[in-house]
């Protein structure tokens, strides 16, 4: 019963980590192991992630966490999980054969690149393929909101599928990993339905929609449910990182579903959550999913998570929109430091500018300043549009907290569960002070901010529960986060009116208070 080392590998779209994860009393400590940075990079014309890149930082990241685990004492690592962002895929061709026929586990190539979700290939594609399959009819049988990235698009506009070689496997990205790393083909549950093609209630693949967009069911791999062991190290690589033929466990791939199994709620009531990273994931945790018109229609998602559960939320654009726009400026020769521009942010006047940071038109990479720039709406006679940095982010900090407000109305009002008494914001976007006190004020209701690394606290506590460190369900994978976090509670600044009564209805667009 000592302590556990896990190692946690989670990507996210800017950058990657592999973290050594103690489980020790009650509690759990993270210490990092490995960081790299990740980016798009242009491959054969297609916006791609640079997968030999990110599994050669995941193969050093795991041999240091190993390291770190026997400079505390520790006999080495007894599991790993990995996660990432979700719907986008490797394809991958069939083992190779052994001089005596057997297949090697592990040895299929990769055949062509792993596109990025923010490539252009899927425009149009979405409106093209609900002439085939309605959209009304694609949300009934997913739950899944339709975004133009979803894995059924990437698929409908997919060009090498006729080419695979016989015995090629789509596998999701943190299952490419999982296959690198074990040389075992799964699709884990819960990112299999952020594809677009798993079925509302999560019983497997919907064939209408696979055969709408020309994939054999041989191309899927079975799927895993998380806590699952998925297989383990392939014997040569666990010699050659050090590590030995660890046990790779399934855990909630997609990181939301991770950072959302260590939402540090308590108490009774759903727990209403924004999983702050690359986007603002906001919405509440279900039992059941949401498949009603009314909900398709204010593109709302139904998620699956961990432990049956669901997440009903919305994608919004989230520090994306900051850190394109930082981007822009340092390629026009302009030195910015975040913290400096958010303290600026903090300064200048608000209430000013808005726009909707849900349009689709912000996914792209590129110009995002400049594109901000002519979507903000002004609200005062006297500006035109915001006309420096601090006034920008200014301006994308509260049209993002009264995005919240109101999509959170929204999915409330669609689960049929009552206002929230607190907003939990978890992930790295929960360090950002000014925008959690304006979606405090904007939502009239407490903001708890943490933990920063939610993601890869709900990697090792899933882990660390397969292994057997503990028993029970969310209730006590919430308690070992909030025993492990420091959180910070952000109360709503008193004013005049209440702003949760006041707010918009459902499906209005975003615009600025009157
Ligand atoms: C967050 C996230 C979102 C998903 C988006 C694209 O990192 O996984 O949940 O909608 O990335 O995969």
């Amino acid at each position: 019963d000592g302590p556990l080392a896990v190692a946690a590998i989670d990507l996210g779209a800017t950058s990657g980590r592999v973290m050594l994860g103690v489980v020790d009393h009650g509690r759990i400590e993270l210490v990092p192991a490995h960081r790299f940075e990740n980016h798009l990079v242009e491959r054969d014309g297609h916006l791609c992630w640079d997968l030999d890149a990110l599994w050669a930082q995941i193969r050093r990241g795991l041999a240091e966490a190993r390291d770190l685990a026997l400079v505390r004492g520790l006999p080495g690592l007894a599991s790993i999980g990995v996660d990432s962002w979700a719907v986008d895929y490797a394809l991958v061709g069939p083992d190779a054969l052994d001089a005596g026929g057997a297949a090697v586990p592990g040895s299929g190539e990769r055949q062509g690149e792993v596109i990025a979700y923010r490539d252009s290939r899927t425009d149009g594609v979405a409106g093209e393929l609900a002439r085939r399959v309605p959209r009304a009819e694609q949300f009934a049988r997913t739950g899944i909101a339709q975004q133009p990235f979803n894995t059924l698009y990437q698929l409908a506009a997919e060009h090498r599928l006729a080419a695979l070689p016989a015995g090629s496997t789509l596998l999701m990205l943190p299952d490419m990993i999982g296959y690198l790393l074990t040389g075992r083909r799964r699709t884990e549950r819960t990112n299999a339905s952020t594809t677009g093609m798993l079925a509302a209630d999560g019983s497997g693949w919907d064939p209408a929609l696979r055969e709408a967009v020309g994939v054999d069911p041989a191309l899927l791999a079975p799927l895993i449910a998380p806590g699952e062991q998925l297989g383990t190290v392939r014997p040569a690589l666990g010699a050659e990182l050090g590590i030995g033929e660890v046990p790779v466990i399934a855990v909630g791939s997609h990181d939301t579903a991770s950072a959302v199994l260590a939402v540090p709620a308590e108490g009774p009531g759903p727990v209403a959550y924004i999983s702050s990273g690359t986007w603002s994931l906001i919405g509440l945790e279900v039992e059941a999913p949401v498949l009603t018109e009314e909900a398709r229609e204010a593109g709302l998602t139904n998620e699956h998570g961990v432990d049956g559960t669901v997440r009903l939320l919305k994608n919004v654009a989230g520090m994306w929109l900051v850190s394109e726009s930082i981007r822009q400026w340092e390629e026009e020769g302009a030195q910015v430091d975040l913290a400096e521009l958010l303290a600026a942010a903090a300064a200048v006047p608000g209430d000013r500018f808005r726009f909707d940071p849900t349009a689709p038109a912000f996914l792209a990479p590129g110009t995002m300043a400049d594109r901000v720039t002519a979507a903000a709406r002004p609200l005062t006679e006297e500006h035109h549009a915001p006309s420096t940095p601090a006034e920008l982010v200014r301006c994308i900090l509260e049209s993002l907290a009264e995005t919240y407000r109101d999509e959170l109305r929204a999915a409330c009002a669609l689960a049929g569960v009552p206002q929230p008494t607190r907003l939990h914001v978890v992930g790295g976007g929960s360090r950002n002070a000014l925008l959690n006190q304006l979606t405090a004020d904007a939502l009239g209701i407490d903001v708890v901010a943490g933990p920063m690394e939610a993601t890869a606290l709900g990697n090792v506590a899933l882990q660390s529960r397969a292994l057997g460190a503990f028993t029970g369900g969310r209730a006590e994978i919430r308690a070992l986060v909030r025993a492990s976090s420091e959180l910070e509670k952000f109360r709503p600044s008193p004013r005049q009116d209440a702003p949760w009564e006041g707010a918009r209805t459902p499906g209005d667009a975003v615009a600025g208070r009157s």
